[in-house]
């Protein structure tokens, strides 16, 4: 669909699009001059949209930490994931990851496109890190260490268990949390987050986009890469790639709700996490993907397009979720409307019915414990308002008019 389709259906999103878009505009024009930190930014915005913009919210000397401690872990998942590197190659160096930052003409190359230039200049990153005050330094190595170790253990063994899958989750997205906790720490603005909390803020992303990218992961040439655990869909079907044929459809929806309410596990953890930040900056970097992945658990439970396609949120909503989160109020109230959507659509003959039910209440109920819950909402289902002709021919030439205003500047 395009642009203006999207307007017609959701005209309560465009405000939202527009100051996204003049947002990002702004920022494409903010690149450093120095040519490390230049290519450090613009790389950034490459591999990741709205990521990039939340970040620009940060203070100088904590953006410039995520940006590479971002950068460095995008390298190493691009040793982890090229799939014609041989294990013997690709084990050591994920192990050593962490000495290379320190290296200014280390590099290896690997990976496709925006990856590939990030491995091949990647001396540009190293460059970057050195500059980073020590205890960003030391945060940053520690993690890669850590995560280039599990990393390496995982190469020769696959998800079996939902230990496993929590493990494996720990390693790639779990210590991204530790990590961010401890920059965090010391830029001075925050308490030190306890560990299990900040290890759920990073499973329960990784394990939202586990679940949305079943087809990409699984087409995956030359060979399908598999992050399901065995306990969970070894209950449905006899092969995990089985579960994208249309005669499987129920079973692969039962699994795929089994995978959902298994990944709420997290939320209220999350909630807790994001509850005891001080700084707004921060607090938005973090709130922000959380709100979006409690949306595509709604979006994708007991939705056969996972295994069709892909299912993400409307461009517009995120684009809302982007623009309205500013306090723990916005939070409970995303997180709110986000699992009533979610129970609304649990089917009684689900396995997990019950525990799906059960989970999704415990959330809401920590969302209307904390007295702070905005019931604003982002109106999922459909608008309230009922939109006449008059009111869509008017904002579509509203929308005509912003369009020609930006494309001229
Ligand atoms: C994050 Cl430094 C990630 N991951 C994300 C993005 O958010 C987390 C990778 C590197 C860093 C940070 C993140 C953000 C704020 C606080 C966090 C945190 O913890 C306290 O990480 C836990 O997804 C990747 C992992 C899940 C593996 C950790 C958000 C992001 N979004 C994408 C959208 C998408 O669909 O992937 O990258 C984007 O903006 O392009």
């Amino acid at each position: 669909m395009g642009l203006l389709g999207a307007i017609v259906e959701h005209p309560e999103d465009l405000y939202a699009l527009v100051k996204l878009k003049m947002a990002s505009d702004r920022i494409k024009k903010q690149i450093p001059a120095e040519p490390h930190w230049g290519f450090s930014y613009t790389m950034l915005q490459k591999v990741s949209r709205s990521f990039a913009l939340v970040i620009q919210q940060l203070g100088p000397e904590l953006r410039n930490a995520v940006c590479i401690f971002y950068l460095v872990l995008r390298a190493l998942d691009t040793v982890e994931d090229d799939t014609s590197i041989p294990s013997d190659i690709k084990v050591p160096i994920l192990e050593s990851f962490h000495h290379h930052i320190y290296e200014r003409d280390w590099h290896f190359s690997c990976g496709a496109k925006d990856y590939k230039v990030l491995m091949d200049k990647f001396h540009y990153v190293s460059t970057a890190f050195l500059e980073l005050g020590a205890s960003y330094q030391e945060a940053i190595e520690d993690i890669t260490k850590r995560m280039g170790a599990g990393m390496a253990k995982f190469i020769c063994k696959e998800v079996e268990t939902i230990n496993d899958y929590d493990e494996y989750c720990h390693y790639v997205a779990g210590l991204v949390g530790l990590g961010l906790s401890k920059l965090f720490h010391a830029s001075g603005l925050e308490e030190l987050a306890p560990d299990s909390l900040s290890n759920s803020m990073g499973l329960f992303l990784q394990k939202t986009n586990i679940i949305r990218d079943y087809l990409e992961d699984i087409n995956e040439i030359p060979k399908s890469r598999m992050f399901w655990p065995r306990e969970i869909w070894s209950k449905y079907a006899s092969k995990l790639e089985d579960l994208k044929y249309e005669e499987n459809s129920t079973k692969a929806v039962q699994c795929l709700n089994d995978m959902v309410t298994n990944a709420l596990m997290h939320a209220e953890d999350c909630l807790q996490y994001l509850f005891a930040l001080k700084d707004l900056a921060i607090f938005q970097f973090c709130a922000i993907p959380q709100i979006m992945a409690i949306g595509t658990l709604a979006l994708c439970y007991n939705n056969v397009e996972v295994f069709r396609g892909v299912v993400k949120m409307r461009r517009g909503l995120t684009a809302r979720v982007i623009d309205q989160t500013r306090s723990m109020s916005d939070v409970y109230g995303a997180f709110f409307e986000f699992s009533s959507l979610l129970k609304s659509k649990i089917d009684d003959n689900d396995p997990n019915a019950s525990l799906t039910r059960h989970r999704v209440e415990a959330i809401q109920k920590a969302c209307i414990s904390s007295g702070l819950l905005n019931k604003r909402g982002y109106h999922m289902y459909e608008s309230r308002l009922q939109y006449n002709s008059v009111l869509v021919i008017m904002v579509l030439l509203l929308v005509s008019v912003l369009f020609a205003i930006l494309s001229a500047k």
